[in-house]
């Protein structure tokens, strides 16, 4: 048992600075859901400029999201450098080459058919920002992480949404293993890979897969009890 003697005390203070959208909450989201509705994976980028303060927002909008105990164990490293963006590509084609042919199971590779994804990889080079996202499994004071992966995959579909809602797009790329990540971008070893976030506008000719087009109705998805 923890010494309560030595646990700071709670303090309390007004909740003040609280949103309101000026309408009902279901017009609200109806707007909402319009924006987020049309946020698509892409795999062609532009090679249209996105300025550091964009990406600086987003990592801002990101790390509003709650956390287990507000430890906030995320990094985002944000790589514009064309070297280290190259670094990346041949490391992340390397995993996926022995990825497709052979380390995936023939049900994965059936389930990835309709999205037409492969081994090439160049939108790593070519999206003009990758927000390589680490998550901590030790504080940087050392202290301990809770709910790791579920504080830093609300972070970063907090991303993904502030990026959508600034007419960028994203996709979220996982290499698998994901260790060259933080080899390449020589981390600390509290530091794991978590996902790769290529971040721009779509390419002129940019398609997306028909597949992915499709969502679960609501009935699929929610169970309401009342
Ligand atoms: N990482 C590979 C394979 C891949 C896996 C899943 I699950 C996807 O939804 C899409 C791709 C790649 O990026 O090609």
């Amino acid at each position: 048992m923890p010494d309560p003697a030595s646990s700071p005390l709670p303090k309390f203070v007004p909740l003040t600075d609280r949103f309101d959208p000026g309408m009902s909450p279901t017009d609200a989201l109806r707007h909402v859901h319009d924006v987020l509705r049309r946020r698509r994976s892409i795999r062609a980028f532009s090679e249209r400029p996105v300025a550091r303060e964009t990406i600086e927002w987003l990592v801002r909008c990101a790390g509003t999201a709650p956390s287990g105990a507000n430890k906030q164990p995320w990094r985002f490293v944000c790589v514009a450098n064309p070297a280290v963006k190259h670094a990346i590509r041949l490391a992340a084609e390397e995993e996926e080459r022995a990825f497709y042919s052979g380390r995936a199971s023939e049900e994965w590779l059936r389930d990835l058919a309709p999205l037409g994804t492969d081994e090439d990889k160049r939108y790593l080079e070519i999206a003009p920002w990758l927000v390589i996202v680490f998550k901590l499994t030790r504080d940087d004071d050392d202290g301990l992480i809770y709910y790791a992966d579920e504080s830093v995959g609300i972070a970063v579909g907090m991303f993904l949404a502030a990026a959508q809602a600034a007419g960028l797009s994203t996709l979220t790329h996982t290499p698998s293993p994901m260790k060259f990540l933080g080899d390449v971008l020589e981390r600390p070893a509290n530091e794991r890979a978590f996902v790769v976030i290529p971040v721009g506008y779509p390419a002129e000719d940019c398609q997306v897969p028909e597949h992915a087009l499709w969502r679960k109705s609501l009935e699929d998805v929610a169970v309401f009890l009342e």
